[in-house]
């Protein structure tokens, strides 16, 4: 079952649903026997980019680490799945173009600030707002919305099933030969 290669960059709020998204996403990819690897905070954040904060340069680096990581698992023909919030429009930038744009899938998991607020699964926001993390994503650090994203979720319109469906179809013609 080959397939071409290629880098799906999810982008979006803490707790706007990247990672659920991206695990069903991956799990439907693996069912039909596509080479398929995820990046998130838990395997990178912990080891590769461990070390890094929050600041505009640790973000930064964080980002540029992630593609050109994710540039390596391009070479070896995976479909490669990134989850990280990557708020800043400069730093999506370099990463399509280290990965080259026709590689390079921008996606936006678009939920509103209020929404991702109310949820708020790991207590981050209400920690933010008192002051007690800086430099939190919507809060006290930019988030900066893709004006052209190559595919757009709406969590609060649509679920995330169908969300992967949609996607899914979008991935098929993409990385076949
Ligand atoms: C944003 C933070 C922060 C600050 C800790 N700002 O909801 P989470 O917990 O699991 O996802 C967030 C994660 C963001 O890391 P990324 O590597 O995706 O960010 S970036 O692309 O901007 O480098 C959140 C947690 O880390 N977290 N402090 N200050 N998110």
């Amino acid at each position: 079952n080959r397939h071409r290669s290629l880098v799906i960059w999810f982008t979006g709020l803490s707790g706007s649903g990247k990672s659920t998204i991206a695990n069903k996403l991956e799990k439907r990819l693996f069912e039909e026997d596509i080479n398929t690897y995820s990046l998130d905070g838990d395997n990178i954040r912990s080891g590769l980019n461990k070390g890094l904060g929050f600041s505009r340069e640790d973000r930064f680096e964080n980002n540029r680490r992630i593609a050109e990581v994710a540039k390596l698992f391009l070479d070896a023909g995976m479909v490669t799945i990134t989850a990280f919030i990557s708020p800043l429009k400069e730093d999506r930038d370099q990463a399509r173009e280290i990965l080259g744009k026709e590689n390079f899938l921008e996606v936006f998991v678009n939920t509103p600030l209020s929404v991702c607020e109310k949820r708020d699964t790991k207590g981050f926001y209400k920690k933010a707002r008192a002051g007690e993390i800086d430099n939190f994503t919507g809060i006290s650090s930019p988030y900066e919305a893709p004006e052209n994203p190559d595919f757009e979720i709406k969590t609060i319109e649509e679920s995330a099933e169908e969300a992967v469906e949609r996607l899914f179809d979008l991935l098929q013609q993409k990385i076949k030969f």
